[in-house]
């Protein structure tokens, strides 16, 4: 292609509300432009690059025997009042009516939709196992459209959808889709992490979400380098060091708890300094209610409760912070809130509690807090669960190995849905036997729009973009530095010609622009290798510069092709040592 006919509008500055660089380079360089808030033209480049995404998409799914198909964005109102969820969404999902006042949903997601067709078309156990999928714009009406194409309004997924007759078919279908994701992230040069994550409300059991480590990721991550354990923070375990407080150890401790005085004492932190103890030796209390009922969450003091693990305790029921005449309903004055001596309040504390000496808990009366508490003497009985935050400095519980942590971009989700939907929507086979059971779903997303934001905040310079070979638009950057001078428009010619007979697209500089400009357009919009035809035309000598390794060298025309085969063939790293 020559760039002078091409739709590629470089940018020097961008609006202020272009925060991250992905989405200041995806516009500076002329890939896409905002329609509305969340909502993005492609233009070209971007194009070029999602459809390269798209291939590898394809020729993995593929690959891993899934079938491509294509639904309607549209969904009738009544697919979603079926499965429940018309009401369970509020404004995220777009809604809007046809000309005869029916209800439809654009499409946020297509379970609804899938296993309608399933259920209509499949029927016999002889048809299954099989898994469809297709590449479609999503709509779901975000509160905050942010990042660009990170978080928006309108964009591209892959979602695959599996059937099964079994539990095992169904872990079969996700291992599988399982390494294609792996296979698919790699391709795109990405660099990820798959972890185990929560379900939320889709429900299902196992679901794993695969992450692009990206410091602007929403997502925190709690992995093990030194095994394969990597899990979600709303969902990750770890070894709390154990706190052995000194005081624990002296024989003088009194044999029951103490009241003392702590005048408008009320945090954490101030309960610490006025008593002069560890936060690791105060035990808070979160009152809450869920269903109506008041309900005392109790933890370590250095740590933070995991609202989704919180709600999962509770099975599911959401809760909200209990009021201050909830909190005196049970006996309690917010701030000095405690679990000795309340009534009728339910109380649960997470694991950290458990085995502490010599604790420091709310007293229930103003003013007051209880010092010297033994959890197993003094709060014998109580229900532990898993509900912190996993914080930095614990230990992996599988090799013991100290976590990290990393922020990442969720491109990824994979989940085992079970009946859910099939229940819901009648989807079921028959047996050998005759006998109808559901069909056992599973479901798979990528965020292909999402990959291409993400590719280029893990793949750029402050300088501009850095293609991985795999999915850049054009292979290479052709530049022709006097567009005037015959001969050197001659060799270009001649080099683009003989560049894409070898099969390598090629975007060829031949603007009448400055020099300097068209370097800096080159490094901006970022393909792996660059080629320029200028004062040494007339000895067939061109010069190559790479732009990930950011090596420059001359090669003779003649050497061109051939060093391509190399260069591309390490996948566009730099070759030339
Ligand atoms: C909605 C809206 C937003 C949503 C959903 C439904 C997320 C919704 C979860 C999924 C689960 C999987 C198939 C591909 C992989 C992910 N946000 N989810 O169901 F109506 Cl407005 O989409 N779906």
């Amino acid at each position: 292609m020559r760039q002078q006919r091409l739709l590629i509008p470089t940018l020097r500055d961008v609006p202020g509300d272009a925060e991250v660089a992905s989405h200041k380079l995806m516009l500076r360089a002329g890939l896409i432009r905002q329609l509305s808030s969340g909502i993005y033209t492609y233009l070209p480049l971007g194009l070029k690059a999602l459809q390269h995404i798209q291939t590898i998409v394809r020729e993995e799914m593929d690959a891993a025997g899934a079938q491509e198909m294509l639904m309607p964005a549209l969904h009738p109102s009544e697919l979603w009042k079926a499965s429940g969820r018309w009401d369970v969404y509020g404004p995220e999902l777009m809604r809007l009516e046809d000309r005869h006042g029916r209800e439809f949903a654009l499409g946020a997601t297509h379970e609804e939709v899938i296993t309608t067709i399933v259920k209509d078309e499949i029927q016999s156990y002889k048809k299954l196992p099989v898994t469809l999928y297709q590449i479609q714009t999503k709509y779901r009406d975000e509160r905050r459209p942010r990042f660009g194409l990170l978080r928006g309004r309108e964009f591209l997924m892959k979602d695959a959808y599996s059937f099964d007759r079994s539990q095992s078919g169904l872990d079969e279908s996700y291992e599988s889709m399982y390494k294609a994701y792996h296979r698919i992230f790699t391709r795109c040069g990405l660099n990820f992490r798959a972890v185990e994550a929560d379900s939320g409300a889709i429900g299902g059991t196992d679901t794993h979400e695969f992450m692009a480590l990206a410091d602007i990721g929403e997502d925190t991550i709690v992995h093990c380098p030194s095994c394969q354990y990597a899990a979600n923070l709303e969902k990750a375990v770890g070894q709390l060091p154990a706190f052995t407080d000194t005081a624990s150890k002296r024989s003088d401790l009194p044999n029951e708890p103490q009241k003392v005085h702590t005048p408008q004492v009320t945090s954490i932190k101030q309960l610490s300094e006025f008593l002069q103890v560890s936060p690791k030796q105060i035990i808070k209390s979160i009152a809450i209610e869920a269903n109506g009922e008041p309900v005392i969450v109790l933890l370590r003091g250095d740590c933070e409760v995991n609202e989704i693990k919180l709600k999962n305790a509770l099975n599911g029921t959401e809760f909200t912070m209990l009021s201050e005449a909830g909190i005196q309903q049970i006996g309690s004055k917010a701030g000095f809130i405690g679990p000795i001596g309340l009534q009728n309040a339910k109380i649960i504390a997470d694991s950290s509690v458990i085995g502490m000496q010599d604790a420091v808990i709310g007293a229930n009366e103003a003013d007051y807090h209880l010092t010297h508490v033994q959890v197993e003497r003094d709060l014998a009985g109580l229900a532990y669960y898993d509900l912190r935050n996993v914080t930095e400095g614990e230990h992996c519980l599988t090799c013991g190995h100290e976590l990290s942590f990393a922020k990442g971009i969720e491109v990824g989700h994979v989940f085992k849905l079970g009946t859910k939907y099939s229940r819901s929507l009648g989807a079921s086979f028959s047996d050998e036997n005759g006998a109808s059971e559901p069909i056992i779903m599973g479901c798979y997303g990528i965020g292909v729009s999402r990959v291409l934001a993400a590719i280029i905040e893990q793949n750029h310079d402050e300088r501009g973009i850095i293609w991985p070979a795999s999915v850049a638009p054009f292979a290479v950057h052709l530049l022709t530095v006097h567009v005037q001078d015959e001969i050197q428009m001659k060799l270009s010619t001649e080099i683009y010609k003989s560049l894409t007979d070898a099969g390598y697209s090629v975007l060829w500089d031949d603007r009448e622009d400055r020099p300097g400009v068209k370097f800096n357009d080159a490094d901006l919009i970022g393909f792996p290798l660059r080629i320029t035809v200028g004062k040494k035309a007339a000895e067939h000598i061109v010069e190559c510069k790479e732009r990930r390794s950011g090596d420059q060298y001359e090669l003779t025309a003649e050497q061109i092709i051939a060093h391509c085969q190399t260069f591309f063939q390490t996948g566009g790293r730099s070759s030339h040592e």
